[in-house]
């Protein structure tokens, strides 16, 4: 199959949306735990003018560089990995992190996350990552990057609950400031 990148990124972005945020902008509808049917899901895209196959669908799914969708083992539904900021229970169970989580952000915000650490924000959840090179991306979508490092299994003895994804990211409610390493502590 030949697929060019710019169109798989395209639908990609495009499936963020209406997967994560905004399933009425094609008018379908997912059940409490974020899954739709991909059958549902492709004719709602052909109502909009967007033709996309099943098999260009899966390999968007497949090569997504952050695995951002799932396709559950029946092959019948799909949903976001994770980044709801519609009500949705993932359904994913309390795991031990490890000792250490990374945080990437802008330099900007990093004054603010002092004083009230780090806040959930507009999603469902603040995203830990194990790794500095994906935190560093992260935090440089919107400047000079930061990278926080969260004291996760400290958190966690004092009862504070963390999930893990499908895709490797940590959630957890809500980092106070006294678990978070900064840079120039
Ligand atoms: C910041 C992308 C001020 C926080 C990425 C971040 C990630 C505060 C921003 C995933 C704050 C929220 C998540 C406070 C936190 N005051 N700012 N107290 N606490 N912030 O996008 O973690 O492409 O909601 O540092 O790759 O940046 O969507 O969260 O800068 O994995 O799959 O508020 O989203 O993945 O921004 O990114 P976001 P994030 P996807």
């Amino acid at each position: 199959m030949t697929i060019d990148e710019k169109s798989v990124r395209r639908i990609s972005k495009f499936l963020s949306l209406v997967l994560r945020h905004q399933p009425d902008k094609i008018g379908i509808q997912l059940d409490a735990a974020g899954w739709v049917e991909v059958e549902v899901l492709l004719e709602a895209l052909r109502q909009i003018g967007q033709k996309i196959s099943r098999d260009m669908l899966e390999h968007v799914v497949r090569t997504n560089d952050k695995q951002r969708f799932t396709i559950d083992e029946s092959g019948q539904r799909i949903r976001a990995t994770q980044g709801h900021s519609v009500e949705v229970e993932l359904g994913y169970e309390p795991a031990d992190p490890p000792a250490i989580l990374i945080h990437g952000t802008p330099e900007t915000v990093v004054s603010a996350i002092r004083e009230s650490g780090l806040q959930k924000m507009k999603r469902h959840h603040v995203h830990l990552h194990c790794d500095s090179s994906t935190a560093s991306a992260v935090g440089a979508r919107r400047g000079q990057p930061v990278l926080l490092k969260v004291k996760a299994q400290e958190m966690a003895k004092e009862g504070f609950l963390f999930y893990v994804t499908a895709n490797q990211v940590w959630l957890t409610d809500h980092v106070p400031p006294r678990f978070i390493e900064f840079p120039d502590d």
